[in-house]
């Protein structure tokens, strides 16, 4: 625990330390006036907070009472309370209840899918599990796919290169059953330039999961990358159009100053977000916990 929250810290120190020094800098022992509230404002933007997410936080710095020898901890305190009671309904932990569970990993390209199966599947070691590469545009893709089958030991179901997805689909599923797996992961490509290719492919894609398996998947996991930002907070709403979402998983937190994008989704499209991802190591992927976040964010 003492591990995973120093790893998480550190992942989020450049946006931590964006906003704790400016902190520091804005409530340098000064009133609390309109023009206190304006700078915090300004900096709340400037990390990515948006803009819902900043107007709810600085009514509420301009409701309570706030010491005048209140020190800078005192604010990041007051601070990160407010974004963690933003954040704590998007809390939400993975769990499976189907017998094979199905879990679909959409996204843009680079936003992580791939390595975050990966992940998944050896947090989830103890569960019978098997890959679908349904990424069948790049051939680094599969076999990107396939080493990170190699190193947790799982099945790996592929199709040649330019092959139909969803036909890979079908007939991993129908072997996954065959073979009594528990856990499936579906790997999918991301062409989000063209959106109607998108669309039809996912569609396309789940409407043949559904011939299988009617219920499933049970999980349609969106991978975002945090360094985009403000841009993350757009995809969310561009696939959840296309698909049905359930949940959220933040890659590459480590190395980027943008981290108040979480807040800005919880505001703006409130979402499941089951695990943040800081590093490319198989390792590299916590469970979000809305007070962690909040308190790793402000730099406490
Ligand atoms: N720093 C960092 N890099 C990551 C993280 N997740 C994925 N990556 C890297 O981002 C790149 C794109 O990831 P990939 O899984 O191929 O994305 P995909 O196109 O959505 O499948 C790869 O080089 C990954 O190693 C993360 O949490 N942190
Ligand atoms: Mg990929």
């Amino acid at each position: 625990m003492i591990n995973w929250l120093s790893s998480l810290k550190k992942s989020l120190s450049k946006s931590s330390s964006k906003i704790s020094s400016g902190i520091d800098n804005i409530f340098n022992k000064r009133t609390i006036d309109g023009e206190v509230l304006e700078e915090l404002e300004e900096l709340l933007l400037s990390a990515d907070l948006g803009y819902e997410a900043t107007s709810m936080i600085v009514k509420n710095f301009a409701s309570v009472k706030i010491a005048k020898e209140a020190t800078a901890d005192d604010i990041k305190k007051l601070l990160a309370d407010n974004i963690a009671e933003l954040l704590h309904p998007c809390e939400a932990k993975l769990s499976f209840n189907q017998k094979p569970h199905i879990i679909l990993m959409i996204g843009v390209n680079g936003a992580g899918k791939t390595t975050t199966i990966g992940k998944l599947a050896h947090k989830f070691k103890d569960k019978q599990t098997s890959l679908i590469a349904g990424d069948t545009f790049r051939a680094a893709a599969v076999e990107q796919l396939s080493i990170w089958g190699q190193r947790n030991h799982v099945k790996v179901h592929t199709a040649p290169i330019g092959g139909d997805a969803a036909g890979l689909c079908y007939d991993g599923l129908k072997q996954a059953i065959a073979d009594g797996d528990e856990l499936v992961f579906i790997d999918t490509a991301g062409r989000l330039q063209n959106k109607t290719n998108l669309t039809d492919e996912l569609k396309k894609i789940v409407r043949v999961i559904k011939k299988v398996i009617p219920d499933a998947p049970h999980h349609t996991l969106l991978c975002l990358d945090a360094t985009t930002g403000q841009n993350a907070v757009e995809q969310v709403k561009i696939f959840k159009e296309v698909a049905d979402v359930n949940g959220l998983i933040v890659n590459k937190l480590d190395g980027t100053a943008k981290g108040g994008a979480l807040v800005s989704i919880a505001c703006t499209i409130p979402t499941p977000i089951y695990y943040i991802g800081t590093g490319e190591g198989i390792e590299d992927l916590s469970e979000f916990n809305s007070e962690e976040y909040a308190n790793s964010l402000v730099g406490l």
